[in-house]
């Protein structure tokens, strides 16, 4: 059969695709069209050339269209496209799911295949829940997640996360028990902060508010990012993660890290974990771990809640949960093939390095006009906009649209840009995207413009 990529019939798709997260009238009536991609460049159907910014939606950390990664696609599909994961694996999987146990924090050393970093964390809350019940602790169903926090759009995730407009359409079929901690961010306090914020390791103290309201006995999880990418790269504050993870060992509470955007370097190392030096009990991962080129998430568990569940009769099955596509092969070898491109390059060991380039080339933007807050934490950065007054979130538009003109992709929420880009960017791209975005937010003056 001829190959063919089906690159033609956009206008037929736009009256039939339904757009995730997206204004999709707006879309529709001016339509961006992606064509192709290579290293750290997007090119539009009309040509335009894209850097990168956002590594994809955070999972590209390694650019676009490396051969390695389409030459193991091809040999695993040619050679075990799929297979179930329910009572039978497979070479690739099984090691696959050694080596990213290797690269975990020690402790954590068992992993459970997903999809998606939803599933992800839908798997860790049920995890986390039927620990507990395992244990003989099953009223230990709370599940305490933080404002603003996103946790994907899985009914748990959403009942977690802390996103408002993710949430309020759904309010009366969340997840019950749930509860949320003070999201960590004060513009007060923090503005400009480059790293780490200094302020904020007192507001872990509300997990004691939390506590003291519900009881230990019946709180099961504390699920945070280290790094809260979605809310806008809102930084953990200096003290702040250790301060939960004491609080919850000394309630028998679980960690829970949702680390589906610090996974797999962003953080200059393997996960977010070992950067800010605590480690969870659950740790969630995602979009990094196969390069966005396949689908992929996953939990890792500590030794000790793999014990627990394995008890009863040898033949009975210990967790009834699972996916379809749970450990695919594809994924799988795409998974090996990411990570051997990593080690042979030495991409998480740069991406720490060019952490300077970024700090400094985004922080330089400060005193201009408009700007409210600059931010940034291993490769990832946020600017706050001062929003349109009444036309919130009109701002970052232009200034996205403005960006696409001037040869960036960066990531809009609010009015926030989000930039996290890819591990084998130059310091030239760094220095050259923050000073293009400074150009394109001083153009952006009024709703209009
Ligand atoms: N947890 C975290 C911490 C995430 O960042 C998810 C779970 C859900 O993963 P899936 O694969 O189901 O999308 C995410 C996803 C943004 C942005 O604008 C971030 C995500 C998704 C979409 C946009 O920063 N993170
Ligand atoms: N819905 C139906 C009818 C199914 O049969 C299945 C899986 O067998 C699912 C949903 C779940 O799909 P997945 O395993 O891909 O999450």
């Amino acid at each position: 059969m001829n190959v063919q990529l089906h690159n033609s019939g956009v206008s037929e798709g736009l009256r039939h695709y339904w757009l995730p997260f997206t204004a999709n009238r707006y879309f529709k009536r001016h339509p961006k069209i992606i064509a192709s991609a290579k290293g750290a460049y997007f090119t539009m159907e009309d040509g335009r050339r894209l850097f990168d910014c956002l590594s994809g939606l955070w999972c590209c950390p390694l650019g676009h269209g490396h051969p390695h990664i389409a030459e193991v696609l091809k040999r695993q599909a040619e050679t075990l496209d799929y297979a179930t994961a329910f009572q039978i694996s497979n070479p690739v999987t099984l090691s696959f799911a050694a080596r990213v146990a290797a690269m975990a924090p020690k402790g954590l050393d068992q992993v459970f295949f997903t999809n998606s970093g939803s599933e992800s964390v839908d798997t860790a809350i049920k995890l986390a829940i039927a620990y507990h019940r395992a244990r003989g602790e099953g009223q230990r169903f709370r599940i305490i997640g933080r404002e603003r926090g996103y946790h994907g759009v899985g009914m748990g995730g959403i009942s977690v996360g802390g996103m408002v407009a993710n949430r309020k359409a759904f309010a009366p079929i969340m997840m019950p028990g749930v509860d949320h901690l003070p999201d960590t961010y004060s513009r007060e306090h923090m503005a400009f902060s480059r790293g780490q914020p200094t302020w904020g390791a007192h507001r872990a103290n509300d997990l004691e508010r939390l506590v003291a309201l519900h009881d230990a006995s019946t709180i099961a999880a504390v699920i945070v990012e280290p790094l809260q990418g979605s809310a806008g790269v809102i930084v953990p504050p200096v003290g702040y993660l250790q301060r939960l993870r004491d609080i919850c060992s000394r309630h028998g509470i679980l960690l829970i890290f949702d680390e589906v955007i610090t996974g797999f370097g962003r953080l200059g190392t393997n996960f977010g974990a070992e950067r800010v030096g605590v480690r969870p009990d659950l740790l969630t991962f995602a979009k990094g771990v196969t390069n966005g080129t396949v689908p992929m998430g996953g939990v890792i568990a500590s030794q000790e809640i793999y014990e627990t569940f394995m008890t009863g009769p040898e033949e009975s099955v210990e967790f009834f949960h699972g996916y379809t596509y749970s450990g695919h092969p594809l994924a799988a070898a795409v998974g090996h093939a990411t990570l051997d491109i990593m080690e042979k390059e030495g991409l998480i060991v740069r991406a720490r390095a060019l952490e300077p380039a970024l700090e400094n080339g985004i922080h330089a933007l400060r005193g201009t006009t408009g700007i409210l807050d600059i931010r940034n934490f291993g490769l990832a950065a946020a600017i706050d906009l001062e929003p349109f007054e009444g036309r919130p979130g009109l701002r970052a538009l232009r200034v996205f649209e403005r960006a696409l003109d001037n040869g960036l992709l960066v990531r809009f929420t609010g009015d926030t840009i989000a930039v996290g880009p890819p591990f084998i960017s130059t310091k030239q791209e760094l220095a050259s995207m923050c000073e293009t975005l400074g150009n394109v937010i001083r153009s952006v003056t009024s709703p209009d413009a």
